[in-house]
């Protein structure tokens, strides 16, 4: 194991590089004495207690007998006591959030699911099955399944339900509705989707607005989409398994081994194929602990040490001056006084007669044959990439000159300052992108993307990109390395009739708890009233505020008790038809089959949204079922014909087929063509100009920065990641990996030591905008001047609180000039920890 001590360089932790270290204790994973337990007595705020929970799931339902000996998975689970009458095997899909997307075997025994495989009819470079995946028997069947529809009886968020018929329960969602639309129009309707449900019909017939992820994965996409004109999750990414071809691999705030486990073996073989992986993260992730070389950044800095990368290569001449000259904006010329890019025509503008928009013309670059300023396509062998020159009476210069310019205060030396990594590894990183090539910029979603200005991270990627051309070719790409990036077909879609369009929103969702957006009823799909908004208390007061909430839903997760009347769907292996499911991504097909009928009287998602929509009147537009709609998606799929994959080959390849041709890795942008104006790489964000990221410049986070006031009061960063053990609040209802994933904030030992915290104490993180409290954990993976908990962890097993309670809600300034909008940025958060 590492030394922090001397590892550490920022000013930030400099205490902790002088403070004594402690041993770390062994982990251990003691059970937690509620969250199996029917002994429970949580307060009333904090949900129905299990008995509770018992109570009305058992008493009001009808049907639930039979169920009912299942309900508890220990009876289930118990030994098998003689042979099984009755046994199948069925081949389906499972998640997708987790990236994984596997095609499971599973074995059913008398109508019980009883064991869960990976599809071993896949190539077995894809054939894999996760903890999360083998646990399903447990989850399906586990004791916080919502069982019946509920209506609530006590106060919003108490948790104090009766059981309902589904009838009464769709009747009341249907009259709660029309109430709202009466009252105060359709758009006030909001639909608040978690990612892995599937109801993608009700926002466009209910005319109703959904989507809060904007704020969400893009932080760093944000930064990095114009250059390219690409999708915000960085379209310039190779298919992971091209990194057998890459030499230099940056990964940067990803720990993309648990959070992308499913394509870890595209890493393994880059590995043993010869790539330096570099990794960039605060803590010593367990990508980082397989990687070559793992630089800890003080968090919130990457966008310093790529900066300092910026300048390494400008000043050592490291760029490639042929792919700069024919690919990028580098030769265009601006006007030296205001930064705007000379044209050929006039500025952008309105014709004031015809109102048409003018064409503003070319962009110039200098032409030093002709010693003057032509436009770009008439020299682009010629341009020169930098300089100075005067055209039509002004002082123009290189786009590279300004960017040269602009780059002078952000020195290797400067970026050690802010990043805390030296300045020989800053320069040692930057020689080896840019001579070192193929090279490739991997970036996380969940690390250095939810801090407050991850945008510069991304631009500062796309201008290191667009000096060195490490992009288009095999080995080389930045973007995304989560989920892998191969190859999908296009499916069917089910039209609805014109009239049907989802509303729009003034306000982007997770800015409701700060500004009345109208939305006054929720349906809820999933747990994203945990999940999506952070700074809990502020969401509190706007759920308060709602006059209706319907959740739909698996399990007894936080946003339930928020709900006032609660539908129970299936898991992914129950159903009423034999498909409902059919996905492509990375290189495959998959189709979901029904492996056994719903539990409970828990419905499936589409059955669910179908009866919403029958009784809003407007059911007919839907498929039948949700078999006639995978049909639908099959049969009108003009990839799936040419690859001659249909409904009858997918059920004969065991529910999962390869396509073809994707042997050869998916390779973004090879034709050097990209989707900006030009068709070149633009690095230079003029429209940016007004907000000073015309160019990435350096800019603190909002609350976790150096010699913030507030860090004398919250001086530890605090950072939410996944975990191969759940898909965020998805698998905490399986004792099997609870046990392993348990609510718990870990603390470099240091940090423990200095507050009198032992291994296991009870503590309580808090700063102004709320608390919790959890078992702490000594971990020298932890970066000193840190905290770190598993993202997503369920209130009912946290002592106290939910982990959204301290995270901050900032929005940067810079909103309107993101194409997605600002960040949520849970990490740029500081707390202080105390002993409970
Ligand atoms: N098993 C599992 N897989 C998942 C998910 C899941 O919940 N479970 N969720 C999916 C989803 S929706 C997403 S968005 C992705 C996210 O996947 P990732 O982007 O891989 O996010 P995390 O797994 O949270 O890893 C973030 C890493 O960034 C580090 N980090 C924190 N702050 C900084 C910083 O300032 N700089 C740098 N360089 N690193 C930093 C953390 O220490 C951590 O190691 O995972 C997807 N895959
Ligand atoms: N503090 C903090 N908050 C964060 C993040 C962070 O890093 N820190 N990360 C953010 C990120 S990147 C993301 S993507 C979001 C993720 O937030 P969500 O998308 O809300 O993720 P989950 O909690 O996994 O929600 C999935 C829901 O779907 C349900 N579900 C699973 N399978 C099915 C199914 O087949 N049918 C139906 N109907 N339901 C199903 C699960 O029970 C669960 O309620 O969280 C964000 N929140
Ligand atoms: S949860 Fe595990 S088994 Fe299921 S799809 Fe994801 S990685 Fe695969
Ligand atoms: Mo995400």
């Amino acid at each position: 194991m590492h030394e922090w001590g001397s590892l550490i360089s920022g000013r930030f932790f400099r205490a902790v590089a002088n403070g004594r270290r402690r041993a770390v204790r062994g982990r251990c994973f003691r059970r937690d004495n509620r969250g199996g337990e029917m002994t429970g007595t949580q307060s009333a705020s904090r949900g129905l207690t299990r008995r509770d929970f018992l109570k009305v799931g058992v008493a009001g339902a009808t049907g639930l007998a039979a169920a009912g000996s299942m309900t508890g998975c220990g009876a289930w689970l118990g030994a098998a006591t003689q042979q099984a009458a009755d046994e199948k095997t069925v081949y389906t899909l499972h998640q997708f959030m987790c990236t994984g997307r596997c095609s499971l075997k599973c074995t059913v025994r008398d109508g019980r699911l009883a064991m869960i495989q990976p599809n071993d009819t896949v190539d077995p470079y894809y054939r894999h099955v996760c903890v999360k995946g083998i646990s399903e028997i447990q989850h399906v069947y586990s004791d916080e399944r919502l069982q019946s529809p509920m209506r609530r009886v006590g106060a919003r968020g108490e948790g104090s339900f009766e059981v309902i018929s589904w009838d009464e329960a769709i009747k009341t969602v249907g009259d709660e509705l029309r109430k709202a639309w009466d009252k105060y129009g359709k758009q006030s309707v909001y639909m608040s989707a978690s990612n892995e449900p599937r109801f993608s019909f009700l926002p466009a017939l209910l005319g109703c607005a959904t989507g809060v992820e904007p704020g969400i994965d893009r932080g760093t996409g944000n930064g990095s989409a114009p250059a390219i004109g690409g999708d915000v999750f960085g379209g310039g990414t190779n298919e992971t398994r091209d990194w057998v071809n890459t030499k230099t691999l940056v990964i940067s705030g990803t720990n993309l081994l648990e959070s992308s486990m499913m394509q870890s073996n595209t890493f393994l073989d880059a590995k043993k194929a010869g790539c330096e992986i570099i990794v960039l993260d605060p803590h010593f992730s367990t990508t980082a602990g397989k990687a070559s070389k793992w630089i800890p950044v003080i968090p919130g800095t990457d966008a310093a040490f790529y900066l300092g990368m910026v300048s390494y290569i400008l000043d050592n001449k490291l760029y490639n001056e042929a792919y700069m000259r024919e690919h990028t904006s580098f030769p265009f010329l601006m006007d030296e006084a205001t930064g705007k890019l000379l044209r050929t025509g006039a500025a952008w503008g309105t014709d004031e007669k015809t109102g048409e928009p003018v064409d503003p013309g070319d962009f110039m670059v200098w032409d030093g044959a002709k010693g003057a300023a032509v436009p770009y396509a008439e020299a682009v062998a010629t341009a020169a990439l930098e300089g100075s020159f005067d055209v039509d009476g002004k002082k123009a210069i290189t786009v590279l000159e300004s960017l040269k310019r602009n780059q002078r205060p952000y020195t290797c030396e400067w970026a050690e300052g802010v990043c805390g990594a030296s300045a020989e590894t800053i320069a040692e990183v930057a020689r080896k992108y840019a001579t070192g090539g193929p090279a490739y910029l991997a970036f996380g979603q969940g690390g250095s993307d939810k801090y407050s200005n991850p945008d510069i991270i991304g631009h500062a990627g796309m201008v290191l990109v667009s000096l060195t051309g490490n992009i288009g070719k095999p080995g080389c790409g930045i973007g995304h390395g989560i989920g892998g990036g191969g190859y999908s077909v296009t499916l069917g879609e089910w039209e609805l009739p014109e009239q049907f369009k989802p509303a729009e929103l003034d306000i982007r969702s997770d800015r409701f708890p700060d500004r009345d957006g109208g939305v006054h009823v929720v349906i809820s799909l999933g747990n994203t009233f945990q999940q999506y908004w952070a700074n809990m208390n502020k969401t509190r007061e706007w759920i308060d505020s709602l006059d209706f909430i319907v959740h739909i839903g698996m399990y007894y997760e936080d946003t339930v008790k928020y709900a006032d009347i609660v539908l129970p769907v299936c898991s992914k292996f129950e159903d009423t038809v034999e498909h409902s499911i059919v996905r492509s991504d990375y290189n495959h097909v998959n189709l979901q089959t029904k492996c056994i009928d719903p539990l409970f009287e828990s419905k499936p998602d589409f059955d669910v949204m179908r009866l919403i929509a029958e009784e809003m009147g407007v059911g007919e537009y839907l498929p039948k079922t949700a078999e006639e709609l995978v049909r639908y998606q099959i049969e009108h799929s003009e990839d799936l014909a040419e690859q001659g994959i249909t409904l009858a080959e997918l059920e004969k390849n065991h529910g999962s087929m390869k396509m073809a041709d994707v042997d050869e890795p998916r390779r973004a942008y090879t034709d050097l063509k990209f989707e900006t104006p030009t068709t070149r790489m633009e690095p230079y964000y003029e429209a940016w100009k007004p907000c000073e990221q015309a160019w990435p410049n350096w800019e603190e986070n909002n609350e976790a920065y150096v010699g913030n006031p507030l860090a004398e009061k919250y001086p530890l960063q605090f950072t939410q990641t996944r975990t191969r053990f759940s898909n965020h609040s998805h698998f905490k209802a399986a004792k099997w990996v609870q046990q392993f994933a348990k609510p718990t904030l870990e603390l470099n030992p240091v940090d423990m030591a200095s507050r009198g915290i032992a291994d296991g104490d009870l503590v309580e993180a808090f700063n102004d905008r709320g608390s919790f409290k959890c078992v702490a954990r000594a971990n020298n993976a932890v970066r000193p001047g840190s905290c770190r908990t598993w993202e997503a962890g369920w209130s009912k097993y946290i002592e106290e609180g939910n982990t959204q309670n301290v995270t901050n809600d900032h929005v940067n300034p810079r909103d309107e000039y993101l194409p997605t909008g600002a960040p949520i940025p849970y990490n740029d958060t500081l707390v202080e920890v105390k002993k409970a």
